[in-house]
């Protein structure tokens, strides 16, 4: 059984998750638009993946007694200044839920919730995994600066990628 506490930060964490893929779906149509289709590729397969994360926690609050809240979600920005502001905005938001996660992590061993501690580890390992990824776009973007011919490289790259994962 969650606490209380436990159960609505954890139901704080959903609505967190909902609004990344909310965002990274606003970015992937924005790349779409753009024909920067690996970028669109990339960004719908990580919104999905937010959500996934989202049904992660939800599952697991009603599972441990609790009742999982379907949260409203914020209209996200519908355009973006540029791909290199789309990645900086990604990192940004990754970092800030690291911090997120962190913090229920802390709150779970406060409140001795040993079990949720153990489940929000592969919360964990996960955002390190999406820090990593978004600051390796941008260095690579970095590495392209304003070179036409890079970005389009770095597109294709990018739809290889996404044709690969749903193979
Ligand atoms: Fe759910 O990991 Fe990104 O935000």
């Amino acid at each position: 059984m969650v606490s209380k506490k436990v159960e609505n930060a954890l139901n704080t964490q959903v609505a967190k998750e909902a609004m990344s893929s909310q965002i990274y779906l606003a970015m992937a149509s924005w790349a779409e638009v753009q024909v920067l289709e690996g970028v669109a590729a990339f960004l719908y397969r990580h919104s999905e993946e937010e959500r996934m994360h989202a049904l992660k926690l939800m599952k697991y609050i009603n599972e441990r007694g609790g009742h999982a809240v379907v949260p409203a979600l914020a209209k996200p920005p519908k355009d973006m200044k540029g791909i290199m502001d789309v990645f900086k905005s990604i990192l940004q938001q990754e970092v800030e839920v690291t911090g997120e996660i962190n913090s229920i992590v802390d709150l779970c061993l406060k409140e001795k919730d040993y079990t949720t501690h153990n489940f929000l580890q592969w919360y964990v390992a996960e955002q390190i995994e999406e820090e990593r990824l978004a600051r390796t776009m941008l260095d690579k973007l970095n590495l392209i600066g304003g070179d036409k011919g890079g970005l389009y490289l770095f597109d294709r790259d990018l739809l290889g990628g996404a044709a690969r994962a749903h193979a």
